[in-house]
C-alpha cells in the first residue's frame, strides 16, 4: 500500500516537473520517494504520514534556531496584520541592513533581494560594473545558485544529477566564467596569468558546502585575498550557507579575511525568501539608483521576510554562545562518524560524511565517493528517524534546537546505518 507521501508525490508529478520545486528534493540520488512534509517544530520534522524525524536538513540551512522558533513566528504573525507587501521602502529594511553590517563591520552597504541566486547574480554584475571587466573565476564544485553564468561545473543538485552543467545555457553566457580548482592555488594563478587585467572577481564559497563540506586548506582564503588585491579584482565570499552560521560574522569573521563583497541567504531571512549582498560603499554605490548597475525587485525587502530576518539575527547576535553549542553538537556527530570508519569533514556546525577512503580536500576527491553506499546509509538513517540531506553532495546542518536526546539517537543511527 502506498504511503500518503507517495500519493502526494504521484499527484505532484502531474503538475510540477519531477513533482518538486527544486531537484535535490526528489530523492533520486538515494533511490526512494521523497517525504512530503506537513509541519516542523524545533529539531523535528513531520511528514504527511505522521512520521517524525530529527531534522539535519533544516531547510538547507536557514533554521539555525530550529523550526517555528517562537519569537520569529510571533513577529511574523504580527507583521502580517499590517499587509504582506508594499513595493515601497520601510524602516525595517534599514534595521535589518544595520544588523547585517554589525556582523560584517568592514562593509558599508547592503542590498536586500529574494534568494541566494539573486544575491550572487547581482553581486557579480556589480563587480563587473565596478571593475569594468567581464571575466570571473569560480571553483569547480562550488554552487552559487542557478543563474546562467554560474551553472558551470556547479555543485549541489547538479552533482546529484551527475551533470555539473545545465542544458539551456547558451555558450556565450558562460564564456566569461573561468574555472579553477578549490584549494589549488596554481589553478588560480594560471587564470590570472592568462587573463591579465580582465578578471572582475573571484567568487568562492569560503567553506565549500555544495559538494559536501570541504574546508579551505590553510592559507587558501588568504591567498585569494592577496591575488585579487594584486590584480585589481574583487573577492566575493558567497556566504549563503556560512553567513551567520560559522559565527555571527560568518566565514569572514571565522577565518579573519575581509572580502570586497559578501552574499548572504538562508539564515539572514529567518526561513523566509530573503537574501542580501553587501560591500564597501565605493563598490555598492555603482548600484542604481546611485550608479549605473541595474538591479530591482517587487518583493525585495518584503516586510514579512525582513521581520523574520531581524528576529532571527537578533537572537544570534544576543546569544553568541549558540555557536559554541551547535559546534559542540556537530563535533559529537563528527566523532561518531569517525568511530564508524567514515571520512567526515566538519567546519563549525556544518558537516558531511563522505563514503570514500581517505581525506576529501578537493572536487576530484568528492567525485570519487561511493554514492550507492551513501544511498544505503541515507535510507538506514531515515528508517531510524533521522532526516539528512538526500545527497552525498550536501551539508548536514546542526541547529540550536537539537538536544542531547536527538544527538544520542543520531549517533546510534549512524552506528547502525554505516555497517
Ligand atoms: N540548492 C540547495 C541545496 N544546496 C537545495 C535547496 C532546496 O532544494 O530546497
Amino acid at each position: 500500500m502506498s504511503t500518503r507521501s507517495e500519493c502526494l508525490f504521484e499527484d505532484a508529478k502531474h503538475v510540477i516537473p519531477g513533482g518538486v520545486n527544486s531537484p535535490v528534493r526528489a530523492f533520486r540520488a538515494v533511490e526512494r520517494n521523497p517525504l512530503f512534509i506537513k509541519n516542523a517544530k524545533g529539531s523535528h520534522i513531520f511528514d504527511a504520514d505522521g512520521n517524525e524525524y530529527v531534522d539535519y536538513v533544516c531547510s538547507w540551512g536557514p533554521m539555525i534556531l530550529g523550526h517555528a522558533y517562537p519569537a520569529v513566528i510571533e513577529a511574523v504573525k504580527k507583521a502580517c496584520d499590517d499587509g504582506l507587501s508594499y513595493g515601497a521602502p520601510t524602516e525595517k529594511e534599514t534595521i535589518l541592513a544595520k544588523l547585517i553590517l554589525e556582523a560584517v563591520p568592514f562593509m558599508d552597504k547592503v542590498r536586500l533581494v529574494n534568494s541566494g541566486t539573486e544575491a550572487v547574480m547581482s553581486a557579480i554584475r556589480v563587480a563587473r560594473g565596478y571593475t569594468k571587466r567581464d571575466k570571473i573565476i569560480k571553483f569547480r564544485g562550488n554552487y552559487h545558485g542557478h543563474s546562467d553564468g554560474l551553472l558551470v561545473t556547479a555543485g549541489s543538485g547538479l552533482l546529484t544529477e551527475s551533470n555539473p552543467d545545465s542544458a539551456g545555457v547558451p555558450k556565450g553566457y558562460t564564456a566569461t566564467t573561468l574555472l579553477a580548482d578549490y584549494n589549488d592555488r596554481q589553478s588560480v594563478e594560471a587564470l590570472f596569468n592568462a587573463n591579465p587585467e580582465e578578471i572582475a572577481a573571484i567568487i568562492v564559497e569560503p567553506v565549500s558546502a555544495n559538494m559536501g563540506v570541504v574546508p579551505p586548506e590553510n592559507g587558501f582564503l588568504e591567498f585569494l585575498r592577496e591575488i585579487t588585491k594584486k590584480n585589481g579584482s574583487l573577492l566575493i565570499f558567497d556566504e549563503v550557507i556560512t553567513g551567520f552560521r560559522l559565527s555571527f560574522g560568518g566565514a569572514s569573521e571565522y577565518f579573519g579575511i575581509k572580502p570586497d563583497m559578501i552574499t548572504f541567504g538562508k539564515i539572514v531571512g529567518g526561513g523566509m525568501p530573503l537574501a542580501a549582498y553587501v560591500g564597501r560603499a565605493d563598490i555598492m554605490d555603482v548600484v542604481a539608483p546611485v550608479g549605473s548597475v541595474y538591479q530591482a525587485g517587487t518583493l525585495s525587502g518584503n516586510p514579512i521576510a525582513v521581520t523574520a530576518g531581524i528576529e532571527q539575527l537578533k537572537v544570534l547576535k544576543n546569544d553568541k554562545d549558540i555557536y559554541s553549542r551547535i559546534d559542540q553538537k556537530a563535533a559529537e556527530l563528527e566523532k561518531a562518524y569517525k568511530e564508524c570508519g567514515i571520512t567526515v569533514n566538519r567546519v563549525g556546525s556544518l558537516l558531511s560524511p563522505f563514503f570514500k577512503e581517505g581525506a576529501v580536500t578537493s572536487y576530484s576527491d568528492v567525485l570519487k565517493c561511493d554514492t550507492n553506499a551513501f544511498g544505503k546509509y541515507f535510507r538506514g538513517m531515515l528508517q531510524r528517524g533521522i532526516y539528512v540531506a538526500p545527497s552525498q553532495f550536501e551539508a548536514m546542518f546542526v541547529s540550536d534546537a537539537h538536544n542531547d536526546e536527538d544527538i544520542e539517537k543520531t549517533i546510534q543511527a549512524i552506528k547502525e546505518s554505516t555497517i
